[in-house]
């Protein structure tokens, strides 16, 4: 039963401060560092429940504000199979964590045990990590009082990156079962994904020196392990890897930074010559964006969009050439913010879905598909092999060599790619293997599609709760006559689109807009931010 004392004594170590409201949203909690505290303990006591609930399988809990500032920090939790966390305990979260004092916890506890039909007696287990915010450590001890105050049994997966802590909750749950996804360890995951990549480029032209950009952060860790392991396979230079300064993390490097500026991170400038390509990874390592100068030196990004064309044509290919066609079908999934030239281009190949943004939403999209490739603008996806799509490659027997060694690439290329969650480690090596594969620069991967000009700006609004959407957020509901003024400016511009949804991470409303021209996407998506202002 539970130890209300226990839970009582711990709770009141970790007051919450007053007059806040927390929102478990697209990303878990994620806000300033310095008031998250009494929330972790929260998001311990839990996850240690949910745990009990799916009889004792394994839970992670992730602290990380991704590429967020260094200040701010965050929670969020794993599924046993490796998963965001199910929809209906994202509302569980937000109470318990918004329980005014401790008397109110306890009561929103003994709730949540009758509501959920938690079994307390069942045991309980949860893994954790956090990324390299100094905020972390502090933060980790918060959520620990939570796991004791309902007596889980714990694993201090240490500092390490969110896809690292997915796949371990995944390794951990499926481990002397049939569906074993790997050794449940750091040195297993780098071991595993290293042996499929040195099979997929054995044979291959040396794959030239590649700029990798850690943003400062847990990927600088991550790349440390990879690159022994990796051998002479592929030269990786690191840099933006210094994660003891304070304030570097994130700052002026990174995937998002590239993303929203558009433009290469200063750290880079000399380190990149014409025609070479390098990538940035964001704060916990679970964004890619790659980039190349061309011959006159410009920077050219190639985002999640360009990624996901990428490897959905590399797997479309294979497929067909192992003679499976009939029975595996490959599809896209994205969300509005994909450049419309990339969903022209997909939609031309295979079927492509838009979802609400959020990882959840097209994590699930794509388990609908046979080979479900899905991939945010910004540079967060992967792809899922279904179960019946792995079974039918073990189990397919190719007629013709050709057949085979198509097959054998598909087989290593499931064991490449982290299926839980994105990866940028993973889905660098998996970029490298198709660039190698096709023999191409980055000159020939960027002229799939030439990208729409295209501009993403934030408002900050009094409630941004009042702007609702609909059709995967591409369209305004609510307030209600703004959607028809969107779409008269709309109606000015040559191939232009624009909408306007609330972030789920920050307090603000995005709006986007893309147009033939550059000057024009700026001028639209500014016009249509003064219609939201
Ligand atoms: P919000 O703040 O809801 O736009 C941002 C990203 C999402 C996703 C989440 C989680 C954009 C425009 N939005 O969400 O794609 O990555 O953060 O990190 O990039
Ligand atoms: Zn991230």
């Amino acid at each position: 039963s539970l130890n209300v004392n226990e839970l009582r004594r711990l709770s009141d170590l970790h007051p919450k401060p007053r007059a806040i409201q927390f929102q478990y949203g697209t990303a878990g909690f994620r806000t300033v560092a310095s008031i998250l505290d009494s929330t972790l303990f929260r998001v311990g006591v839990l996850a240690a429940l949910r745990s009990k609930r799916l009889d004792g399988k394994t839970i992670g809990v992730m602290v990380t504000a991704s590429h967020n500032p260094e200040a701010d920090n965050g929670v969020k939790l794993v599924d046993p199979r490796g998963e965001m966390l199910e929809n209906a305990w994202e509302s569980h979260a937000t109470a318990l964590a918004n329980a005014p004092n401790t008397p109110a916890l306890i009561e929103a506890v003994e709730h949540l045990v009758k509501v959920a039909k938690i079994d307390l007696n069942k045991p309980s287990r949860v893994v954790y990590a956090r990324d390299t915010r100094p905020s972390g450590a502090s933060l980790v001890r918060a959520l620990e009082d939570g796991l004791k105050a309902i007596g889980a049994e714990t694993r201090d997966a240490g500092v390490t990156t969110t896809p690292v802590l997915h796949y371990l909750v995944r390794a951990i749950n499926t481990k002397g079962t049939k569906d074993e996804y790997g050794p449940d360890s750091e040195e297993g995951y780098v071991a595993k994904l290293t042996a499929a990549f040195k099979k997929l480029i054995a044979g291959k032209a040396a794959i030239p020196l590649l700029v990798v950009d850690c943003a400062n952060g847990v990927g600088a860790l991550a790349l440390q392990k990879f690159i022994p392991a990796l051998g002479n396979s592929i030269t990786l230079h690191s840099v933006n890897d210094d994660i003891s300064t304070a304030g570097a993390l994130n700052n002026a490097c990174g995937a998002d930074f590239v993303k929203t500026q558009q433009k290469l991170p200063a750290s880079l400038e000399s380190l990149l010559h014409p025609g070479q390509r390098g990538c940035s990874f964001d704060g916990d390592a679970d964004r890619l964006m790659y980039f190349y100068l061309d011959e006159r030196g410009r920077f050219r990004m190639l985002d999640g969009d360009k990624i996901a064309s990428l490897v959905a044509a590399f797997i479309v290919e294979l497929v067909k050439s192992a003679g499976l066609e009939d029975k595996i079908k490959v599809g896209v999934v994205q969300t509005a913010y994909a450049n419309g030239a990339s969903t022209k281009y997909l939609s031309e190949r295979l079927p492509v879905k838009c979802v609400p943004t959020g990882v959840k939403h097209l994590h699930h999209a794509a388990e609908h598909y046979d080979v479900g490739v899905y991939f945010e603008a910004n540079g967060h996806g992967t792809v899922l092999f279904s179960p019946e799509t792995q079974q039918a490659l073990r189990e397919h027997q190719p007629a013709i060599p050709a057949q085979l060694t198509a097959l054998t690439h598909l087989l290593n290329l499931n064991d490449l790619i982290n299926q839980t969650v994105g990866d940028a480690v993973s889905d660098m090596l998996l970029v490298e293997v198709v660039l190698a594969h096709k023999s191409y620069s980055g000159v020939e991967w960027d002229s799939l599609y030439v990208d729409l000009p295209n501009r993403l700006v934030k408002v900050k609004v009094a409630n941004r709760n009042v702007f609702k959407t609909e059709d995967a957020e591409r369209r305004l509901i609510s307030p209600p006559t703004l959607q028809a003024k969107i779409d008269e400016l709309v109606r000015k511009y040559e191939d232009g689109r624009s909408f306007v949804r609330p972030s789920g991470t920050e307090d603000v409303v995005r709006v986007y807009a893309e147009a033939r021209a550059k000057s024009q996407a700026d001028d639209l998506a500014f016009r249509v931010a003064g219609l939201v202002y």
